[in-house]
């Protein structure tokens, strides 16, 4: 079972979308109200909205004719760095801190105990399916990394698992690793949906496809595929980590980190295209567009 949000009639409305691709939509404004009725009448999440929806007849329309938007508004997405051995490379790749036959902070911290994790967004720079991505006009080396994201309550149960988006600049973090905020957070540098799926309702978190296509004039340019079985780390340990002694709200996601790294000659274009699929999660797509560049004023 899944759960999304769209808009119609100008109202926004919550909804479960069950594995027979029925839409009902849920007298709650969003997933966390959900899962405090569901704690409430001591029910899991999906025992709990099978009781809501029972007898009630599914929407006559399709997912792909509603407005969708992001399925839940996080209050923070968090996101894991360097969990996956490609990420590893690519950083080292990319970065100007080499120095010959020495590791860099990149390898210490895929095999340290303390994970990399980093402020990725708040609500406002977190935008939904088919939203327009900004371009950073500072930098010439941009790509999406495909994660695999948890959706988590303050105090870190995972409620489900969502497709997060962490846009990237290769040549800002490259340059120096301490540009790293600059390198992943800007306006509508994030992306999560299209949907959440019930964490109890996926057999093996450990085992998901993400495939990542990149299009340029409708044409396939990039397309590259992963599993989360290559993760370096277990969930539980990046939620921990994310935990200690911090103040986490309801509805936090935490991206995974990426298992795919689009080729070392690639950046992305105005008009472009990003989808980024996970089986039994959905489709995110998304248009790609520049921002225009601002000039510094005194
Ligand atoms: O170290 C920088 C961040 C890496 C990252 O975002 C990732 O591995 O997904
Ligand atoms: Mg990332």
């Amino acid at each position: 079972m899944r759960i999304i949000r769209y808009i119609e009639d100008s109202r926004t409305v919550l909804a479960a979308l069950t594995d027979d691709h029925t839409i009902y939509p849920l007298p709650f404004a969003d997933l966390m109200d959900v899962v405090h009725e569901a704690k409430k009448n001591q029910l899991s999440v999906f025992r709990y909205i099978q009781t809501v929806i029972s007898g009630k007849q599914g929407m006559k329309k399709e997912l792909a004719e509603l407005h969708l938007l992001v399925p839940i508004v996080a209050p923070e997405v968090w996101a894991s760095g360097v969990t996956y051995e490609k990420s590893r490379d690519a950083r080292n790749y990319e970065t100007s801190e080499k120095i010959d036959g020495q590791e860099t902070c990149y390898d210490r911290v895929y095999d340290a105990e303390r994970p990399e994790i980093f402020f990725k967004s708040t609500a406002a720079r977190t935008v939904g399916p088919n939203a327009p991505i900004y371009l950073r006009s500072d930098s010439n080396w941009q790509i999406p990394e495909p994660e695999l994201g948890l959706v988590i309550t303050g105090e870190g149960e995972i409620i489900g698992y969502t497709i997060g988006n962490d846009m990237s600049c290769r040549d800002i973090e490259g340059e120096n690793p301490l540009y790293l905020p600059q390198a992943k957070i800007w306006k509508h540098s994030c992306v999560i949906g299209p949907a959440i799926r019930l964490a109890e309702t996926v057999d093996d978190p450990y085992n998901l496809q993400i495939i990542c296509r990149i299009y340029r004039n409708d044409q396939l340019v990039v397309e590259e595929s992963a599993n989360t079985r290559q993760l370096r780390r277990r969930y539980d340990e990046l939620v921990s980590f994310l935990l200690r002694d911090n103040e986490v709200f309801d509805g936090t996601v935490l991206l995974t980190g990426t298992c795919i790294v689009p080729p070392n000659q690639f950046t992305l274009e105005d008009g472009d295209r990003i989808e980024i699929e996970v089986p039994g999660i959905g489709v995110l797509s998304n248009p790609v567009k520049s921002l225009v560049k601002q000039t510094v004023t005194k």
